[in-house]
This record gives C-alpha cells, sequence and structure tokens, in this order.
C-alpha cells in the first residue's frame, strides 16, 4: 500500500506519523505531501528523511489512500483528483462529512458503512468523535431523544498558531505577538469555535448536531451544544446531558461503556477519580466518568467525555479507517 500523508507539516499531520508508527500500518512507501510553501521541506521518519512533495506531484504517484488534514478548501479542491487516479481519501476536514454520498466513519460504530465505491471517506469532526463513541452503545440500548452539549475544547484544536499564542502569554508577551483568537486564551474561555452561523450559533456547535445524528443515523435526536476554548492542551472535554426513551441504571450503563471498544470508565468520586485531559495527552481512548443521573427529569444521564483531539479525535480515528479498509481488503 503506497499511502499518502496530506498536510503532514501541521499540528495533525505530525500527530498522524506518531500513529501511523505507534499502530504499525504496513505500507509500501510513504509520501509526504503538503502546500506549495511546505514543498521541499525535508521530514525524518522512522530513520528516513522524507522530502514534503506537492499535491499533483502527489497525485501523480497514484498512491493507495491518502489521508487528508489539509483543511477544507485543500480537501474540496485534491481529494477528487486524488479519488480519480484510485486513491482511497480518508479526509479530516469537515469538507465531505455532510455529504450524504459520503461516509462519516468512527470504526467502532460504523466502518461496515464503507464499501467499495467509497473513495472519499469523512473522519468526523474530533469532539463528535469522542461524544458518539461514548453515546452509541447507549442509543443502541435506550434510544437517545435529546443531548445537551457543552464542550470544553483544547487550543490544539486550532493548531500550532493557537499553541504559539497560549505560549507567548504564558511567557508574559504584549504587543502584537502572533495570536490565532481574538482575545487573550490564557487564564480565559472563549465561546467562539470556529465561526458564527445565521442561527448564532458556530459551526463547530453544528458540527455535533449534524455529525452525530448522520453516525447514529437518527434525524430525530434533539440536540444544541455550546463549544468554549479553554487554554488546555491534552484534549476536548464534554458535559453531556443525554435524554433516554428507555430509564437506566447507572451500573449498567458503566458496565456498557465498559465493554465498548475504545472507551474507559473512569468514574470514583470518592477518590476523585474522573476523566482530565492532562491524563488523556498521547493516549487514544475516549474517557468517561461523573456517570449521574438527572434529578430533574426522567430518563436522563448527565456524563464527562474527555479525549485527546488529535489522536482518537482525528489521525487515530483515520488510520483505524485505513487499517479497515486494508482489513476488507479495499487497499493494497
Ligand atoms: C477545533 N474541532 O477544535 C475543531 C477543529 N479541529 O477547533
Amino acid at each position: 500500500m503506497k499511502l499518502a500523508v496530506v498536510g503532514v507539516t501541521g499540528m495533525v499531520g505530525q500527530v498522524m506519523l506518531e500513529v501511523i508508527e505507534e499502530s504499525k500500518l504496513e505500507y509500501s512507501d510513504i509520501l509526504m505531501v503538503a502546500s506549495e510553501r511546505s514543498v521541499g521541506k525535508k521530514i525524518s521518519f522512522k530513520g528516513k528523511e522524507y522530502t514534503v512533495i506537492s499535491m499533483q506531484d502527489a497525485v501523480n504517484e497514484r498512491p493507495d489512500v491518502a489521508i487528508f488534514s489539509a483543511g477544507g478548501s485543500a480537501s474540496l479542491e485534491w481529494a477528487p483528483k486524488f479519488a480519480e487516479v484510485g486513491t482511497r481519501v480518508v479526509d479530516n476536514s469537515s469538507a465531505w462529512r455532510m455529504d450524504p454520498s459520503k461516509k462519516l466513519v468512527v470504526p467502532e460504530i460504523n466502518a461496515s458503512a464503507i464499501g467499495k465505491d467509497d473513495y472519499i471517506i469523512a473522519n468526523p469532526n474530533c469532539s463528535t468523535i469522542q461524544m458518539v463513541m461514548a453515546l452509541a452503545p447507549l442509543h443502541e440500548k435506550y434510544k437517545i431523544k435529546r443531548l445537551v452539549i457543552s464542550t470544553y475544547q483544547s487550543i490544539t484544536g486550532t493548531g500550532m498558531k493557537a499553541v504559539g499564542q497560549y505560549e507567548s502569554e504564558l511567557a508574559g508577551a504584549t504587543g502584537d505577538y502572533e495570536k490565532a483568537y481574538h482575545y487573550k486564551i490564557l487564564d480565559n474561555c472563549i465561546p467562539h469555535c470556529d465561526v458564527f452561523l445565521e442561527n448564532d450559533y458556530t459551526k463547530e456547535e453544528m458540527k455535533l448536531v449534524h455529525e452525530t445524528r448522520k453516525i447514529l443515523k437518527d434525524d430525530d435526536i434533539r440536540i444544541t451544544a455550546t463549544a468554549v476554548r479553554v487554554p488546555v492542551q491534552g484534549g476536548h472535554s464534554e458535559a453531556v446531558n443525554a435524554e433516554f426513551a428507555e430509564d437506566f441504571e447507572i451500573n449498567e450503563v458503566k458496565s456498557i461503556l465498559n465493554n465498548t471498544e475504545g472507551v474507559i470508565v473512569l468514574d470514583d468520586v470518592v477518590k476523585n477519580v474522573y476523566p482530565m485531559p492532562l491524563y488523556a495527552k498521547h493516549k487514544d481512548e475516549v474517557f468517561v466518568g461523573r456517570l449521574r443521573r438527572d434529578e430533574s427529569q426522567e430518563n436522563t444521564l448527565n456524563m464527562w467525555i474527555v479525549s485527546d483531539n488529535l489522536r482518537k479525535g482525528a489521525a487515530t480515528n483515520a488510520v483505524q479507517i485505513v487499517q479497515y479498509l486494508k482489513k476488507e481488503g479495499l487497499v493494497g
């Protein structure tokens, strides 16, 4: 399998290489691909040195798989060009997620939806992935009616520029240091992830609404979300209030989650045990805790979900999709 990593110089692209190495994903050759401004840069990977090539040069190489983390506009322009030469594209951007002809995949939930005609496969948004990992088995058992979500999203979700702003502020910078946000992020919480839409929600909040319904295949689920950027680097955290059609027992919920691949329950308030991004960093699991009944409404559960947004929220999920493609013989 000839593999292309597109957007390799970005924050997710760099984590993608980490995950490819750690997962021991087998490939015959790997192409390091980025925008024109990065062409010619050298990248060391697994003891070898690679030169970054352009999108067009990568298409000409006709890779079997291309994992994209290059932003929506690059995906819209180049994913079809790769697909036209027979490359299976796994795209981390939002470009294709809501396209009805494209599959939106979290392998533990719906990998089987991928078929031989799928050449552009969408990786869901990081905050969606970690949430549906915990919700999918509960939806199957109790049927979700409504979700109220508050996210506390890592600055790594914005990228290197945001981490740079945070570090500058931490170092006491003033004046015109490079900024990713309109406001200081240090000692702050910014209720503004991505852009505002006409309905006064942000694009990030509406991703949680639309992507969750698509992955769980249930447009009747009522969802509302508030996405907040916080000065944290280990991962995204989410407070989720889930109303179900059926009642539940907390211990049964914990058992279901503990028996869900890729999910770890950390929940013992007597011992101050609960998920935190500080301890989720560099891990691939989704951590769930603070499980408790919402006593203000029947059949309703509160939960706290934490995961490294660069790993399971992006790179790991994408690599798992590639592993599935290989297992199913959809790529060499
Ligand atoms: C964010 N989920 O956290 C978005 C994109 N990575 O900004």
